[in-house]
């Protein structure tokens, strides 16, 4: 399947209290990703970066403490109609974040373009606590609980009031840290869950294509790749990193059977932070794993 690709950045870091992640698109792309992707033959558009607001000119809190609510709701809105409108015109497109909370714009425009997708949410978290369970107000931790339909209206009803996925339609590979509440919702939720345990007994191999076989009904997939899955020794510039994550061998390998199944549609890449990076590794890592995904092979 040959495409187009179309390169969107989103420089989000409302929906978490660091600084940095805003600098992510500018960090990948000066790690080389579009001469990376034309060495594979694709032809690359730059779409720029939407318009986010920084925090210094938004109000902190907002209801119920969730910080900087109404900006990110209105980033999110303006990342759904870019991204509806990138895959409406048949490219492929790569969203650099951003804290995760961007995804709740990216997965509902492919979703309104594409029609029925499965996800795959590749991270060190869980990101589905609501407003109710949060500790910590921080909407990155919230978007997988707003796209099924959990939490505070104004980020469920980005890009349509319909939920805009089912339990069914999910797999997360990775998960290693969960707050009480959010562990508690995520085990009755119905989504396919590969934690770090499964990995660690079934191996990277067998769990990807485990997901691909739960998610066979959904022949197009979208990718939200979280770097804080990678460990930190290989990925050590994330928002939040946590011990025990995947090598950099288990996260090509994933990429390389994602690719193989020629269904991956678009991709998320988010919560890289040039600030806590070591020479701009992660970004450059992530550009590896970004040409795996899109077909790049060793032979
Ligand atoms: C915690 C919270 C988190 C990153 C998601 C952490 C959330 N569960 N951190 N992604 N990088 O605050 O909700
Ligand atoms: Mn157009
Ligand atoms: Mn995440
Ligand atoms: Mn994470």
């Amino acid at each position: 399947m040959r495409r187009v690709v179309r390169i969107l950045g989103v420089p989000m870091d409302l929906g978490q209290g660091r600084r940095g992640v805003d600098m992510g698109p500018s960090a990948v792309r000066y790690a080389g990703l579009q001469a990376r992707l034309e060495g594979l033959g694709y032809q690359v558009e730059d779409g720029g970066n939407i318009i986010v607001p920084v925090p210094e000119e938004v109000r902190a809190v907002g209801p119920g403490g969730m910080r900087h609510l109404e900006a990110v709701a209105e980033a999110c809105e303006r990342v759904f109609q870019a991204v509806r409108e990138t895959v409406a015109d048949g490219r492929f497109p790569i969203i650099l974040g951003g804290d995760h909370s961007i995804a709740m714009g990216t997965i509902a425009g492919v979703i309104a373009a594409a029609g029925p997708t499965g996800v795959l949410w590749i991270d060190a978290h869980g990101d589905f606590n609501t407003p109710e369970t949060s500790p910590s107000g921080n909407i990155h931790g919230m978007p997988l609980a707003h796209l099924v339909g959990r939490g505070h209206p104004r980020l469920i009803q980005i890009g349509g009031p319909e939920p805009k996925l089912r339990p069914e339609q999910i797999v997360l590979i990775g998960v290693r840290s969960l707050d009480p509440e959010e562990r508690r919702a995520m085990a009755e939720s119905g989504m396919l869950v590969f934690t770090m345990r499964e990995i660690d007994e079934l191996g990277i191999a067998t769990v990807v294509r485990q997901a691909l076989t739960r998610l066979k009904a959904w022949p197009r997939l979208h990718v939200s790749l979280d770097l804080d899955v990678l460990d930190p020794q290989v990925a050590p510039g994330v928002g939040t990193p946590v011990p025990g994550g995947l090598t950099y061998r288990e996260a090509h390998l994933m990429m390389e059977i994602l690719a193989d199944s020629g269904r991956v549609g678009s991709v998320d890449v988010v919560e890289i932070n040039p600030i806590l990076d070591e020479r701009n590794r992660t970004a450059e890592l992530a550009v590896e794993l970004l040409a795996s995904l899109l077909g790049q092979q060793i032979l």
